[in-house]
């Protein structure tokens, strides 16, 4: 018998772009996973199990084997630092950019910039490769808040449509990265379950290069 394969999926605008990529790939959980409360899910393939979580607890999970694989953001990724997993290929999906925002019309500071992010990590080593002194302000979300209160004086955020933006008033300044979802493996269960590990990986490679056609609308090719 096969050894059994669970993968991590994030709740949320990924799962959108996740469930279509699966049903590609052959693999078709046997509940809703947009309406049921369950965590745990079964799949039509006795040995692949599905786990609903947090998109931000998808890289621990996978990080300790708690999930052989998982589905999550480059910037969860970066933020995460990637331990014990690997980066196995990019899906193309939830596309958006890491941008800087800010008001249009407002000079920055000459002195320490505050800048309000959920996302410390890339932030701090964006601005030290611009050689920029920064102070940085961990929020949670809607940071787009931040610099309407005087919190801070700019942001870093995901930008996809920029409507969200300019909602409240801010610009998009910088391109500081593209951002996509990645299929991650965890090391250990890459060399002890590799077989049926391998299968899944093929099925989700093989869906990536060959969307259906619904699926190709969604997603940026490059
Ligand atoms: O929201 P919650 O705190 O529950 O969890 P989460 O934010 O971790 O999950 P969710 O469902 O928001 O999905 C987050 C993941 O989707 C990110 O890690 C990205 O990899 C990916 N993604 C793609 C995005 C966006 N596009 C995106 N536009 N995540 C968030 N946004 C937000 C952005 O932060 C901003 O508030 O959407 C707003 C901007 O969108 P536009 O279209 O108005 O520019
Ligand atoms: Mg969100």
């Amino acid at each position: 018998m096969s050894d059994l394969i669970t993968i991590a999926l994030a709740k949320g605008r990924i799962l959108k772009e996740t469930l279509p990529l699966l049903e590609q790939a052959g693999i078709t959980p046997q509940d809703d996973l947009d309406k049921s409360r369950k965590l745990i899910f079964n799949t039509n393939h006795a040995n692949i199990n599905l786990v609903l979580i947090r998109s931000a607890d998808v890289p621990t999970y996978v990080q300790y084997g708690a999930a052989d694989m998982g589905i999550a953001g480059k910037d969860v990724l970066l933020e995460h630092g990637g331990e014990g997993l690997y980066e196995w290929v990019d899906l193309h999906i939830a596309p958006c950019k890491l941008m800087t925002a800010g008001f249009a019309d407002k000079p920055l500071p000459s002195g320490r910039l505050k800048v309000a992010t959920k996302y410390t990590s890339i932030t701090k080593q964006y601005f030290l490769e611009q050689r920029r002194q920064v102070e940085l302000i961990k929020l949670y979300g809607s940071m787009e808040l931040a610099p309407l209160v005087g919190l801070a004086d700019m942001i870093v955020d995901l930008v996809d449509t920029g409507n969200t933006l300019k909602a409240n008033g801010l610009v998009p300044m910088d391109f500081i990265m593209d951002i996509s979802s990645r299929l991650i493996v965890n090391r250990a269960s890459l060399k002890m379950k590799n077989r049926a590990i391998k299968q899944v990986i093929d099925k989700i490679e093989q869906a990536v290069s060959e969307p259906a056609d619904d699926l190709k609308q969604n997603r940026v090719l490059l």
